[in-house]
């Protein structure tokens, strides 16, 4: 739905058009800006609190910087929906994480505004230096490069790690440190203390405003005046701050902290940093949710908040009459305290999603057995492994396509150390509107490759606990089990815990000349899709397979022996996935057989609701009926025993 932009709001069309109104003017650009984020967030869904934070820092950094020639690099980029409207997508923000319209994250093809393509965190500072040391090498001196980053990003290593080398490379870089003191839950770690000492120390905030000013000046007179009131400015700062500066023993010029809800301020800032050469880092103070009372309050809640009545608050939710089944993340967090109660070794890690993957529930019932260990997917999983060698059993819960960030860590760390690590990935498959950067979609082929890996994922709740179950059981290895964004399909899913056995899949109907076999819980697609072809007399066989790793192979010599057609369906890449995996069988095994392999394919798939996704590619409920009538299975009047 489209709503109406503010008075001067609907006058900008590009930065450029920004740029022609007066510093006076910015309070209320900020404002309707805000405004508008609200009334289409409000009715459209979407990111929310974190855009909300930076708006004035949004149109400040506009206003000053020459964008795009200039390269503002958002990190995550959920906070980016102010520079989408100033950039030419005020008109279509409504279509905003919509199937078919703009995404939710900044995207290079999406406009040149959007220097970066994001979506995961802390990247922000290595691609801005990148960027920063391109133009040094082709001569662009009069270039800026920014990169805005959380404190919850900057708390993550791949974020450390640009910062260290940044400090050594002398080109025009300014970091601007967007501190809320939130990641999507209670930011963590020590960083976060030590941001929270500098914005305190009364001392030194006292002089910290006039740096800036005076650097700028002094830099203007030349190189020597510039070099001795750098050094007057070092000692000063490491005198007044009760240790020294982290980011100036980082080779950084650090600024701030400044209110970054004080536009005017926030301009005169940023036009005299643009003078200063070399790696700058200005510390922005900000509060998540500025402006919208309930989420500055409760700023996890409002961090994505689905639709809500902007007047009231009131978060809409959709009411049933009778009970719906759970979310898969909720079985995982009521399932751990269930197994942690009986079992004194299991611990339970997340990176930065205690929220998502629902932990906060053992994180509160148990807090010395759970951690959230901040945006740290690599560390989280060799901490997790750290753990086994003590005889602990780790459940590292990890997003699918966060995952990626750890990949070695689960090779060298876990895997060839054979240690007893559960890793839950939720998220698995295609996840809807977050789009491209966060489906999960190569796990299965990522993860079937590696030695001594268990890979399983559940088809409903009921399967979910039984593997968790089964995975905590002794030496069970590593062990990796994946499930999707969103609800499962079972109402009455607290069933008691049963071993499944490892590499066991299970057959859901007998059928006629063609079987399907799925992973996961899209094999619910496929149910439908059964249940829709018998009552057109067709009676195709489906298996559940549970596991890509180790394969069910006496299931499978059962598939190839009495069936002459098969279709694979995963909510997983084709290529390398639970498909490949068949056809690896078949080859190694001589099988002879007819396969259509359904899953996503090799193309990065845009954002929408996950049911339109599926279509898309190809493997809701209609398209496996479609597939198996095209496989020219005859309809069948005999009812098949299962
Ligand atoms: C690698 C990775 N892990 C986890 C996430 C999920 N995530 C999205 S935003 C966010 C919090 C970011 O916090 P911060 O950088 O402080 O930004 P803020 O939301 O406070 O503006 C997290 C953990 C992600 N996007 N990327």
């Amino acid at each position: 739905m489209q709503v109406p932009a503010g008075k001067l709001l609907q006058q900008i069309d590009q930065p450029s058009d920004l740029k022609k109104f007066n510093e006076d003017d910015l309070e209320q650009i900020s404002q309707e800006l805000r405004q508008y984020i609200i009334d289409v967030v409000s009715v459209n869904g979407g990111h929310f609190a974190a855009s909300l934070g930076v708006v004035e820092l949004t149109v400040a950094l506009h206003y000053v910087l020459n964008t795009p020639y200039d390269q503002l690099v958002w990190d995550v980029g959920h906070q980016a929906y102010g520079h989408k409207i100033l950039t030419g997508r005020r008109d279509n923000f409504h279509t905003n994480r919509v199937h078919g319209g703009i995404s939710g994250f900044p995207k290079r093809s999406e406009s040149i505004f959007d220097t970066f393509g994001v979506g995961h965190s802390s990247t922000s500072i290595s691609a801005a230096l990148g960027m920063a040391v391109a133009s040094q090498y082709k001569g662009e001196t009069d270039r800026q490069h920014v990169a805005v980053i959380g404190d919850g990003s900057m708390g993550a290593g791949m974020a450390f790690e640009a910062l260290n080398h940044a400090g050594i490379e002398n080109s025009n870089l300014l970091v601007i440190l967007n501190d809320n003191k939130i990641s999507i839950d209670p930011n963590v770690g020590a960083l976060k203390e030590y941001l929270a000492d500098i914005t305190t120390s009364k001392s030194y905030n006292r002089f910290r405003d006039d740096i800036a000013y005076v650097l700028n000046k002094l830099s203007a007179v030349g190189p020597d005046a510039f070099n001795i009131a750098k050094k007057i400015e070092k000692s000063i700062k490491g005198t007044l701050l009760k240790q020294s500066n982290f980011f100036e023993a980082l080779k950084f010029r650090y600024f701030g902290p400044i209110d970054g809800h004080d536009v005017k301020h926030l301009v005169k800032v940023l036009n005299d940093l643009k003078d200063i050469p070399g790696p700058k880092l200005l510390h922005c103070v900000t509060v998540k949710g500025k402006g919208y009372a309930l989420a500055e309050k409760d700023q996890t809640k409002w961090h994505a908040p689905g639709l809500f009545d902007k007047i009231t608050g009131e978060i809409k939710k959709t009411v049933y009459e009778k009970p719906q089944p759970p979310k898969f993340q909720d079985v995982f967090g009521h399932t751990i305290i269930e197994l942690a109660e009986q079992n004194s070794k299991i611990m339970g890690i997340t990176p930065a999603m205690p929220s998502g993957s629902s932990l906060n529930l053992m994180m509160k019932a148990m807090p010395n057995r759970a951690f959230d260990v901040g945006i740290a997917e690599q560390h989280a999983v060799t901490f997790s492994a750290g753990l086994a060698t003590q005889g602990l059993t780790p459940f590292c819960n990890i997003y699918s396509s966060f995952m990626q960030r750890a990949y070695d860590q689960v090779i060298h760390d876990v895997a060839i150390q054979k240690l007893n690590v559960v890793f839950c990935l939720d998220r698995a498959g295609l996840v809807g509107a977050d789009g491209g950067t966060h489906h999960g979609a190569y796990d299965l082929a990522f993860m079937r490759c590696i030695p001594n890996m268990v890979v399983s994922s559940p088809m409903n709740e009921e399967e979910l606990r039984n593997l968790m179950y089964t995975a905590q059981l002794d030496d069970a290895g590593p062990f990796v089990i994946r499930y999707p964004r969103g609800n499962g399909t079972m109402v009455d899913w607290k069933r008691p815990f049963k071993a499944i056995p490892v590499g066991k899949g299970r057959k859901i109907c007998d059928g006629e000349e063609l079987a399907i076999l799925t992973i996961g819980a899209i094999g619910n697609e496929a149910v439908k899709a059964v249940a829709q072809l018998n009552t057109e007399g067709i009676y195709p066989a489906h298996y559940d397979l549970r596991f890509v790793k180790p394969l069910d192979e006496a299931l499978l010599h059962e598939v190839f022996t009495k069936y002459q057609k098969v279709i694979t369906v995963e909510d997983g890449c084709l290529e390398g996935g639970m498909g490949s995996a068949i056809l690896e069988f078949m080859a190694d095994n001589k099988y002879n057989a007819e396969v259509v392999r359904l899953g996503i394919p090799d193309l990065v798939v845009e954002h929408g609701e996950q049911p339109e996704l599926w279509t898309d590619c190809g493997y809701d409920a209609a398209a496996i009926a479609n597939r198996v009538r095209l496989m020219e299975v005859k309809p069948n009047a005999h009812t098949i025993a299962s």
